[in-house]
Order: structure tokens, then sequence, then C-alpha cells
């Protein structure tokens, strides 16, 4: 399955893998890349035969951010009138959990991206950052919430401010990502992580990635009635009766994600 320009896509294992592919320009965000990202976003959320979707780059880095040359004379009606801001809310709706994979720049755009992927790992040598500032802009795709809601203010403000460029161990000490491993072993790791959740009842990780993005929005009386609610509506599927009943036959359950 491959039909996009900017990205290449397939599906293996249970996994839905996208991996930007522009690498001359660093994999730059311009807007057909953005929009064949979230076509195949959408096409394995619809797809029962893949469990987890990973996004990752090739050539020498993950993305350096949006594609400057194509920015570079848009007016603000432009952006407006393209409306691009609603096709980046769209990756929110995404049911199935999205592991992001990074190597090299996550950087602007890109790293707004990674950001909205619900896993992160990188490699040792990636750097984060939000060049924005640098080139009379900011961010504008989610980064200084998601940023901030992760990191807090204070180091938030520091690289929005600066739009200085971090490394994987400081992203990690603030929360940002799940893993810092080796380049060499990035997507195998990256595949094992997946794989353990690609395991799992799909109904219960639906389920879960809602209530999880729901508590980060939500006071915590509001985001426990959501958890209830999902809760007890897992016990209307057949995963709930298999997953118990093999526990009690002390056998392997078999989950269908009905
Ligand atoms: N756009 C276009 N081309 C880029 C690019 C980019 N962001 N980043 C790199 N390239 C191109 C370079 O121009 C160069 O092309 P040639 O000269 O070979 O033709 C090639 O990729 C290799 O890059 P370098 O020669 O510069 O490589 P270096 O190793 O020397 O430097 C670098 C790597 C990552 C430090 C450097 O390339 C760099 O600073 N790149 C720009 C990083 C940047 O400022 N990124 C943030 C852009 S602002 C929106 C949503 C999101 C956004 C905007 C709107 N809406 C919803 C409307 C996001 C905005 C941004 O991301």
């Amino acid at each position: 399955m491959n039909n996009y320009e900017y990205i290449e896509t397939n599906v293996e294992n249970s996994l839905g893998f996208i991996a930007l592919n522009r690498p001359k320009v660093l994999n730059a965000l311009n807007r057909g890349m953005v929009a064949e990202i979230l076509d195949a976003m959408e096409t394995f959320d619809r797809n029962d035969d893949v469990k987890v979707i990973i996004l990752s780059g090739r050539g020498r880095c993950f993305a350096a951010g949006a594609d400057i040359d194509e920015m570079a004379d848009a007016t603000a009606i432009d952006l407006e009138r393209l409306n691009q801001f609603t096709d980046w809310d769209r990756i929110a709706w995404i049911k199935k959990p999205i592991i992001g994979a990074v190597h090299g720049f996550a950087l602007g755009g890109a790293f707004e991206l990674a950001l909205c992927c619900d896993l992160l790992l990188a490699s040792n040598d990636a750097e984060f950052g939000f060049p924005e500032v640098l080139l009379g802009v900011m961010p504008g795709a989610g980064g200084t919430v998601r940023l901030t809601k992760l990191a807090g203010k204070t180091k938030a403000m520091e690289w929005l401010f600066t739009g200085m460029r971090f490394s994987a161990n400081e992203a990690m000490q603030y929360g940002i990502l799940n893993r810092i491993v080796a380049k060499e072993v990035l997507m195998e790791e990256t595949i094992r992580l997946a794989q353990q959740i690609a395991l799992q009842p799909p109904l219960s990780i639906r389920f879960i990635k809602e209530s999880v993005l729901k508590a980060i929005d939500s006071s915590i009386y509001e985001a426990m009635q959501f958890e209830r609610k999902n809760f007890s509506l897992l016990f209307s599927s057949k995963d709930q009766k298999e997953g118990m009943q093999a526990f009690l036959e002390k056998r392997k359950a078999n989950f269908t994600g009905r």
C-alpha cells in the first residue's frame, strides 16, 4: 500500500507504519505531506488489521519542521483560507495509539507532530526544538499548548523564547519521551513496544487513550465520570467476557476487538 508522494506507508504484523519521506529537504512538512499523514492515519484507524500506528522519518532525521519555502510568502488570509489548523486537529481524533520514533531533528512543526503522538521514543542523537521564533513567528499547530502541558510553563517558555535545540536527554527529563535508545535499534525498540500494545484488547486500548486525553483537558471529577462510563462500556464487549473467562480457565485470552 503506497500511493503517496511524500510519505511511505505499510502494514505489517498489526502495525501501520508511516514514514515521512522527503529526505533531500530533511522531510520538511509541506501541505501535501501533512494531508497525506492525516489520510494515512485515518485509513489505518479504519483498518481492523492495524492496532498501532508508528510514525518515523526517512534519511537523516524525523523532520526539520514545516516547509519554509512553502510558507515564506503566505499571508494570514492564506493560512486561514487553507484551513490547515483543522487538518492538524484531525490527529487528535485518531482512536488507535500513535507511537513516534524520532531520530535526528524534530523541529518546529515536526516537534508539534511528535507531541501529537501518544508515545514517543527517540534515539540518542535526537534534537528537539521550536525555532519558529527565529523566523519571526511562533508554533501554530499546538506547540505552545502541548509542550506546556508536558514540560511545564518554565521550561516551555525558555525553549519557545530562545528557539534553542535540546537533546533527547533533556526531552526525557521533562516528560516528553518514553524512551531513549541507540539509533541502530530505534525502530526495533519502537516495534517491540507497539507489539506489546497490539496484543491487548483493542477496545480497552481505545477507551484508555480517550480517557487519558480527556484527563489532560478536564477537571478530575469530569475525567473520572468519563473513565467510569468507559469502564462500564467495556463490560458489553466480548473481549471483557473472554479476558475474564480466560483468566478463570487459566488460558491465554483470544481478543477479537468486539
Ligand atoms: N523547510 C524547507 N527546507 C528545509 C527545511 C525546512 N524547514 N529544513 C531544511 N531544509 C532543507 C535545506 O534548505 C537544505 O536544502 P538544500 O540547500 O540542500 O536545497 C536541506 O534541507 C538540508 O538542510 P541544511 O543544509 O540546512 O542541513 P544542516 O545539517 O546544515 O542543518 C537544520 C539542519 C535542521 C539545522 C537546518 O536545516 C534548519 O535550521 N532547518 C530549518 C529548521 C526550522 O526552522 N524549522 C521550523 C520551521 S517553522 C502550521 C503548522 C505548523 C507550522 C506552521 C504552520 N499550520 C497549521 C498552518 C510549523 C512551522 C515550522 O515548523
